[in-house]
Order: structure tokens, then C-alpha cells, then sequence
């Protein structure tokens, strides 16, 4: 059981109109009406439960802080299950910060990263992938993963975790019985449960790792990096994407030295687009340390756009650069189209079939590189209202390991191992999936992942 009373400023420290102070535990109470007094200067007695109380917190020597708004919320249907004060003061991080540090004096500390959260948890308010919907929302770069984290956070995952728990644990009861009464001889029923019901379960979890891919996107964008020889037009498209002079575009080959990164959603695609160097081969220090850190890039990039210049031949630097992506998903454009075309693709038949004429002068043709992003990536196209989407490495490993354990258990059925066997994979793959959801989560996992969070959450 938790017993000490933490506090923090639990919005973000920069310029707002009203910053928010955040008490929880037992203490949280007491130490608003003492440091509170009413608008006409008097203290108060108490603040009744979900109320807005409007005052003014004085400093220890009676000097006022702020005018405020507090609001007092009973234990236990807090977001903590314990009692909480919020306040609400003025903008600017100075009066938080005094109101905090006066709070401070009292018998209460500060919250530590995500322990708002963590305590929601460990007194059973949410579990541990709604806290972890809770991080997600945070720090939501989409629309979409702010989406999917919702759905989690509503429970929805925890749910269909909980009904493949408890499906398991009949299945073990289902086993001990016939372990328990042998003279019941219920033994072929019960194997061909275990392998009907593995199977089951083995697919839907499945589906749920397949998943996992789209939510990565939807969590942090398509990795789209733009690549091209210099003055092929790279961040006039990356501009044109974004919708704004992000990057800046001159006639001057080897304009761009650094790789540009933005978060950009097309028509519900969310990419995180990088514009890189012109690759060619330079002396110049500050370029070639660019074109290394666009090369570097590759790798770990889900898509790249490789723009080729339709007014010029095709040269050594394109030829290079088509080689590195070979094994890559790939977007080919032909930008500058409206000027004459020089580009011959003939020896590339391939690339040539593909290619997307575009100019981004004329705009024209962008449309269809959406289109090509739609089908490369959501073939199967997602409904993100009713499917559940993994978007965190973490259930989706879990989730990996509960399905091996499904599949031990089907390879004991089909070998006609003992039934020993069968149930020490199948508790295995309970608690896997329980780690999903934090039942039995070790103290260390606890932290790491409420670690993640920010201060006041
Ligand atoms: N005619 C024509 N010019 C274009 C088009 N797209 C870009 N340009 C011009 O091409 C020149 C180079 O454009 P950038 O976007 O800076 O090219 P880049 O590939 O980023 O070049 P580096 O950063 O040097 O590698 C600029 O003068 C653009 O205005 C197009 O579709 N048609
Ligand atoms: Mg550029």
C-alpha cells in the first residue's frame, strides 16, 4: 500500500495561460486548506468533492502567490483511487513553481516521472496497457495512433488479453479435472479442446501481431526519406508536402547540407519525412558529412523517395543511388516534367514501368504518389473505429511468445505428448499474456515503463 502524498506541476513547463498542480494521497487534502483561503480571505473548513473553489494561495509569510482554482476530487474514484487536489494558477512556470515549492513544506513530495499514473495502476485503477495508452497519447505524433491509443486505453485490448486469459485457465481446470478423476477417462475430449481452442486463440493472437506493423506507422509516421542527386528537387517536394517553405530550395545544386525531419498526415497517412543532401561525391566537408548522414539513413527508412530530373541525363550519382535501395520499398519519381525530357530509363525497364511522372513546379502528379503510399502500406486497409491495433513493442513481443507457446502446445498434441508438457506451455503462454496486461509484471518493468512519462502524470 502506497501512503505518502506526491505533488507535481503536471502541465507542460513553458509559456500558457494556466499551469496545473497536482496532489494525490492522503496529505492532499490538508495541505490545500492550508495553504487556500476563500475570496474573502478566509480559510475554509473543506472543499466539497468535484467542486471548483476560487482563492488565493499565500506563501508561508502570508505573501500572495496567485489567485487560483482548486478543485477537490474523494478517493476512491480518482484517477489515482486516492485523494487528489488540483490547481489551477496563472500562466508563466514562476507561481507553479512557488505553489509547488510551498506545497513541498508539507509532508508530501515530489511525483516522479508517470507516478500519477503508476499509482492508477498499482491500485488497480487501469492496467498496464491502458497506462501504457496513457504514455502513447502523450506523446501522440497522429491523429490516428491517438486513436488507437484511446481504443487501449477504453480497454479494449486489455479486454480481448483478459477473455484468452481466463479461456486458458478453464482449459487448465478443464486438464486437472481429468488428471484429478482419471476414472472419468474424459481424456480424448479434453485434448481435442486443448487443440481446438489453441488453434482459436493462436489466430487471434496472431492477428493481433499483425497488426503491430500498422500501429507502428500510426504511432511514428512512415520513415519517408527523400533521396536524389543534388537539384533534382528534393525539398521543393518535401515543401510541397509539408504545405510549407520548410526546407530551403535554390537553383543551386547542393543547397540542402543537413537531413530535414517532419511529421506530415496526407489524406490519413501519417509520414515522418526526412529530406536528405543531394548525393554526389564532394570535397566540401559540411556537404559530404550530409550526403554520409542521408546514406545512413537508409536502413532504417520504411519508404524511400528516390527523385530522378526528367530534364537531365541519367548520371553515375542516380545509378549509384538506385543500387542502395535495391532491396527497399521504393517510390520512383520523375520530377520536372515540364521541362524537356532528357531522362532515358530504357536500360531499367523496371524502374521506367513504375516511375511517377511529377512536377513539383506545376504541381502536378502528386496526387498519385499518395495513392502509391495507400497501397504500398495499407493494402489491407485498417479500420482503425473497430480493429485493435498493437502500436507497442512490447505487447507485440509478448504477444510473439504467447503464440510459440500456443504453437508447443499444438506440436504436444500432435506428437501425443504427455499432457505435463501441455500445461506447463500453456501456463507459460498465461502469463505472457498476463505481462500484457501487468498481471504478475515484476517491480523493475513497473518502473521502466512509467519511467517513460513525464513529470505530473
Ligand atoms: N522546372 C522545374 N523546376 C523545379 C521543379 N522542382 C524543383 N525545381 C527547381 O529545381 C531547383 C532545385 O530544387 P531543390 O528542391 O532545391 O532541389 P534539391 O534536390 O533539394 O537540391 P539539393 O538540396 O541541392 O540536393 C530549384 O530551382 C527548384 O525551383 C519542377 O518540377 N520543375
Ligand atoms: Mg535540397
Amino acid at each position: 500500500m502506497i501512503h505518502d502524498t506526491i505533488a507535481a506541476i503536471a502541465t507542460a513547463l513553458g509559456n500558457s495561460g494556466i499551469n496545473i498542480i497536482r496532489i494525490s494521497g492522503d496529505e492532499a487534502l490538508k495541505i490545500a486548506l492550508d495553504i487556500f483561503v476563500n475570496k474573502n480571505n478566509e480559510k475554509v473548513k473543506s472543499f466539497k468533492d468535484r467542486f471548483l473553489n476560487y482563492g488565493i494561495i499565500a506563501d508561508r509569510d502570508g505573501k500572495i502567490i496567485d489567485e487560483v482554482l482548486i478543485s477537490y476530487m474523494q478517493k476512491p474514484g480518482t484517477f489515482t483511487r486516492e485523494d487528489v487536489i488540483e490547481i489551477n494558477c496563472h500562466g508563466g512556470i514562476l507561481s507553479a513553481k512557488k505553489i509547488l515549492d510551498l506545497i513541498l513544506t508539507y509532508n508530501c513530495r515530489t511525483a516522479e516521472r508517470g507516478e500519477f499514473t503508476k499509482r492508477a495502476f498499482l491500485n488497480g485503477r487501469i492496467d498496464l496497457t491502458q497506462a501504457e495508452a496513457v504514455i502513447d497519447i502523450i506523446n501522440a505524433k497522429t491523429g490516428s495512433s491517438h486513436e488507437i491509443s484511446v481504443s487501449h486505453l477504453e480497454g479494449r485490448l486489455s479486454n480481448q488479453i483478459n477473455e484468452l486469459i481466463e479461456n486458458i485457465i478453464l482449459l487448465l481446470a478443464n486438464i486437472e479435472v481429468n488428471i484429478d478423476f482419471p476414472e472419468y477417462d474424459e481424456d480424448v475430449v479434453t485434448i481435442s479442446k486443448v487443440k481446438e481452442e489453441s488453434i482459436s486463440m493462436l489466430e487471434k493472437i496472431e492477428t493481433l501481431i499483425r497488426t503491430a506493423d500498422t500501429g507502428k506507422i500510426y504511432k511514428e509516421g512512415i520513415k519517408t526519406l527523400i533521396l536524389g542527386k543534388p537539384n533534382v528537387g528534393k525539398s521543393s517536394l518535401m515543401n510541397f508536402l509539408l504545405n510549407e517553405n520548410r526546407a530551403i530550395v535554390t537553383e543551386i545544386p547542393g543547397t540542402t547540407r543537413d537531413t530535414i525531419e517532419e511529421y506530415v498526415n496526407i489524406n490519413g497517412i501519417p509520414l515522418n519525412i526526412i529530406d536528405t543532401a543531394g548525393i554526389r561525391k564532394t570535397d566540401d566537408t559540411v556537404e559530404k558529412i550530409g550526403v554520409e548522414k542521408a546514406l545512413a539513413k537508409v536502413d532504417e527508412a520504411d519508404l524511400i523517395m528516390i527523385v530522378l530530373d526528367a530534364s537531365k541525363k541519367l548520371e553515375d550519382e542516380d545509378i549509384e543511388i538506385l543500387k542502395l535501395v535495391e532491396s527497399k520499398k521504393v517510390i520512383y519519381l520523375k520530377n520536372k516534367t515540364d521541362l524537356e525530357e532528357k531522362l532515358d530509363l530504357s536500360d531499367y525497364k523496371n524502374i521506367e514501368d513504375k516511375i511517377i511522372n511529377i512536377s513539383v513546379l506545376k504541381n502536378e502528379g502528386l496526387e498519385k504518389i499518395t495513392n502509391a503510399i495507400q497501397n504500398m502500406f495499407f493494402e489491407g486497409k485498417i479500420d482503425l473505429e473497430n480493429d485493435l491495433i498493437i502500436n507497442n513493442a512490447r505487447q507485440k513481443n509478448l504477444l510473439i511468445n504467447a503464440a510459440n507457446n500456443l504453437k508447443e502446445v499444438l506440436s504436444s498434441v500432435e506428437n501425443g505428448m504427455s499432457v505435463d508438457f501441455i500445461e506447463i506451455d500453456l501456463k507459460a503462454c498465461m502469463e505472457n499474456l498476463g505481462l500484457i496486461v501487468g498481471k504478475a509484471v515484476s517491480d523493475d518493468l513497473i518502473d521502466k515503463i512509467f519511467n517513460d512519462f513525464c513529470i505530473g502524470k
